[in-house]
């Protein structure tokens, strides 16, 4: 590891500071290296790529490279600001001191504190910015509640796939071998090229999810690596695939039972590897006899000979590998498609061995002190968090409130009634997390107080708080960047402030602002540098400053760590499940009463089990496919960025648009029983004719900013189409990538704005009337009848 202490250095008139992106502008934690320059005061003049940095080496896409856009842009939050609560949707805001904003929750917490308890707080934290390590804290170790919560339904998102890996495997965060951990990347002689990768409900070009950085897939496919796309859009990676699986959205359990069915069938397994980690291998044998290609045909929509021959290919070349992406998150089926694909994965002995799927310890930073900070909520308030515990046991494992519960309690008041709302990095109405926005909405709208910490004005804030505080972007503050949120974390990248941020400030420094106030106790550190020197200190015995001078630190790997004794606690080989073995029959689902083996289950409205609504709503509706020049409601502000993108977008197939004429180009509603959305038709073969896609995410910075417009965040709102209710044993997983839907033309985007009856702000709806005629998933029980 090679160390440059010229992480700051004048070049000329100018100052070059190096860092690694992650909050805006950046995405989620990649950690691409740039370098920025600033004149003499502080004040942005250019960005460039950092060609040194081991995983980007100087590439970098149209987000960071609009950074300027951001920095100077008129709607960010400059400085804090309160508005009444009586005007809550009128833009009234105004300008505020720190010291004010500061002694205004206090005041507010306080009250809350000592009229309710803790727990009438919840904390609504959004997507892997930062603020996924900073949130929690907040609630925890600030607010004192235990209700904090990533508010997708079914927390579908990340959260699933962890605890699948967590229950199934005990190695962290499963993830393609791309040589990250190596300087010399690719060339490491220990390294191998993946002969065959499955993309597997992800499209990391567009996206660089949660860690990976989406380009390497180019690097290894000029590399040798063939492709496997399971996805039901012909995206540009399927496009050049060897095999493409364009699967009904929402049945990728039976995709994967499929192919279990002929990798075990035709003994294409690694017989070595099983008889030595595999836990159940003959239960899912059992389970998949009958689960055959012809069988996944006709519930799929997939070619039995593309199925066959995928599985094939992958069982007979390796080494090969799976990623897993969002998809497989966003079905209420998720749990066990997660199942089947690492049980795919590990049956072919592609687990932690060069050119496969890498495993990983969690790394004690952060998320070790996230979790300690569930001290200062206390063991009686802990035990009154919104986690529905007697519903989703295996959900009850983590310090978190449960998102569809929580709308139960918003609406009924019980257990108990929520006081106040805290947005932390989170715009949920805007369509993001929240399904059903309009229900949040009215529920949200009766809180005491209500206050956000954002970068940006949004339809959340301007519709509902009283209190924002002012973020600062990557550039404008210290900071670790933490791939795989720590859960394989091939580097710790440094964060080195280089633009004057003005008044804002970084989430943990608001964090230990507020937290001095509220919690002394648990805010010992007197700057964040103290507190990153702590951190690193749980595992090297270097601190910050010497990571600045690194870079990006890769941290030692070494393959096979389940035959060295490195993936368990006690030391001793194995996995760290209670067999010490990979569980393709789950002893974990078991214990919590769900199946401990992978099945399918239609999704709750399809053409299979809700042929009734099928004939109202004829088309498979998928959202949510990531664009190069957003993340999720982000950026819709920037002017180059939004150019480049400006409008939502419907994908309709060609035979599909003529049936309904529709032409690319038009207004075209999309509607089912839950709500309708305004997108802009887009005529392409990449959907296939059942099937539509729609983008989320969708706000219209540059309309009316008060209510009921609030920048036009009803109009293009996909998820008003989405059902939030709570779902199978393990709770996780939401149907946000497979509903019904029916389109028709209309004149402009106007068209699904007024807002219907359930809009209008009122008092509770009653749990009779919670699923808004959306029907429920079956039940284990059902499933199983036969
Ligand atoms: N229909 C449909 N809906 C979806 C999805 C889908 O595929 N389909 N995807 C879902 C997924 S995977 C996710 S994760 C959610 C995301 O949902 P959210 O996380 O709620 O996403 P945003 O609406 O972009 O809200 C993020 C807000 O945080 C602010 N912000 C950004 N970075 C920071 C930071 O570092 N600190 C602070 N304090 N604020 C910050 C931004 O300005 C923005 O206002 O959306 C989900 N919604
Ligand atoms: N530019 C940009 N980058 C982002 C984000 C963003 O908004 N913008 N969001 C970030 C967040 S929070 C996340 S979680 C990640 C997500 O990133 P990914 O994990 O890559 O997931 P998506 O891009 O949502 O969807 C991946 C693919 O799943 C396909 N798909 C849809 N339905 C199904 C299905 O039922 N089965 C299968 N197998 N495939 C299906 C879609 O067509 C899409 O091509 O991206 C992150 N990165
Ligand atoms: S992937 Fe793109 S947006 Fe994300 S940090 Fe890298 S350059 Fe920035
Ligand atoms: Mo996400």
């Amino acid at each position: 590891m090679t160390m440059d202490k010229e992480w700051k250095t004048e070049v000329g008139e100018l100052v070059r500071t190096r860092t690694c992106g992650w909050s805006p502008p950046g995405c989620h934690p990649v950690g691409c290296g740039m370098f920025i320059y600033t004149d003499k005061d502080g004040k942005f003049v250019k960005v460039e790529g950092d060609p040194d940095h081991p995983i980007s080496q100087g590439r970098l896409c149209p987000r960071c490279l609009a950074m300027g856009e951001f920095l100077q842009h008129p709607d960010r939050i400059k400085y804090p600001m309160k508005r009444a609560k009586e005007d809550r949707g009128k833009d009234t805001w105004e300008r505020i001191t720190w010291d004010e904003a500061l002694d205004i929750l206090e005041t507010e917490v306080r009250k809350i504190w000592d009229t309710y308890g803790p727990e009438a707080i919840f904390l609504s934290k959004g997507t892997g910015r930062e603020a996924t390590e900073y949130a929690p804290p907040m609630a925890q170790a600030v607010f004192k509640t235990p209700n904090n919560a990533f508010m997708m339904s079914g927390a579908s998102c990340y959260g699933p796939r962890t605890v699948i890996g967590d229950f199934l495997l005990g190695a962290g965060y499963p993830e393609l071998d791309y040589a990250a951990f190596f300087p010399e990347r690719y060339d490491d002689p220990r390294y191998e090229v993946p002969k065959y990768i499955i993309l597997w409900g992800k499209s990391p070009l567009q996206s660089n999810p949660d860690g990976f950085y989406g380009h390497a897939i180019i690097d290894l496919m000029k590399r040798g690596s063939k492709l496997i796309v399971i996805d039901p859009r012909l995206t540009w990676l399927a496009s050049r695939a060897e095999y493409h699986l364009q699967l009904r959205p929402g049945t990728d359990a039976a995709i994967g039972l499929a192919m279990l069915n002929v990798i075990i069938g035709e003994d294409l397994y690694d017989h070595a590897f099983c008889d030595e980690w595999v836990f159940g291998l003959d239960e899912l044998a059992e389970r998949v006899k009958n689960t055959t290609p012809e069988w996944a045909e006709g519930i799929t929509w997939v070619p039995a000979d593309v199925i066959r021959g995928a599985a094939r290919a992958f069982a007979t070349n390796a080494p090969s590998s799976i990623m897993w992406g969002l998809a497989i998150d966003t079905q209420q089926n998720g749990a066990q498609a997660g199942q089947v694909l690492l049980s795919i994965g590990a049956i072919c002995g592609y687990m932690d061995v060069p050119g496969g799927i890498t495993l990983a310890l969690p790394s004690s930073f952060l998320g070790r002190w996230t979790y300690e900070t569930m001290q200062f909520v206390g063991k009686e308030t802990e035990k009154k968090r919104i986690d529905a515990k007697e519903d989703h046991p295996a959900y009850a494992t983590g310090p978190y409130a449960h998102p569809d519960s929580v709308l139960t309690t918003l609406e009924t008041g019980e257990p108990y009634a929520f006081h106040m709302f805290y947005f932390y990095a989170s715009n949920p109405i805007s369509p993001t997390c929240y399904a059903e926005p309009e229900r949040w909405y009215n529920g949200i709208m009766k809180m005491d107080f209500n206050a956000a910490q954002d970068c940006f004005m949004t339809p959340t804030i301007m519709g509902l708080c009283d209190l924002v505080l002012p973020v600062s972007f990557f550039p404008e503050h210290d900071g670790f960047v933490l791939p795989h949120f720590g859960r394989n974390t091939h580097f710790l990248g440094a964060m080195n402030a280089a633009v004057d941020p003005g008044e804002a400030k970084s989430d943990l420094e608001i964090d230990m602002l507020v937290g001095k106030r509220l919690n002394p106790e648990a805010w010992p550190w007197d700057s964040v540098e103290e507190f990153f020197d702590a951190q690193i200190h749980t595992q090297y015995d270097w601190g910050f400053n010497e990571l600045r001078e690194y870079g990006a630190f890769q941290q030692p790997f070494e393959y096979r760590k389940y035959e060295k004794g490195m993936l368990r606690p006690d030391g001793e080989p194995g996995f760290n499940t209670p067999t010490g073995l990979i569980e393709v029959s789950s002893s974990i689902y078991d214990d919590f009463g769900e199946d401990e083996l992978p099945y399918f289950m239609e999704p709750a409205m399809s053409p299979y089990s809700t042929p009734d609504l099928y004939e109202e709503y004829p088309l498979v509706l998928t959202t949510g496919g990531r664009s190069f020049v957003s993340f999720h409601s982000e950026h819709r502000q920037i002017p180059s960025l939004r150019s480049i993108h400006p409008d939502p977008l419907v994908t309709i197939n060609p035979k599909t648009a003529e049936e309904y004429g529709i032409k690319d180009g038009d207004f075209v509603c999309i509607e089912n029983m839950l709500g309708k959305c305004v997108e802009r038709a887009r005529v392409s073969n990449e959907v296939p004719e059942r099937v539509i896609h729609a983008e989320h995410g969708w706000w219209y910075p540059e309309d009316d900013p008060e209510y009921p417009d609030l920048y036009g965040v009803w109009k293009s709102n996909i998820n008003r189409l989405i059902p939030m209710y709570k779902v199978g044993k393990t709770g996780y997983g939401a149907p946000y990538k497979n509903v019904l839907a029916k389109i028709y033309k209309v004149d402009d985007f106007d068209a699904a704005k007024e807002l219907p009856e359930s809009y209008v702000p009122r008092e509770s709806r009653g749990p009779e009337s919670m699923t808004n005629g959306a029907p429920q998933p079956m039940s284990y029980e059902a499933i199983h009848q036969d």
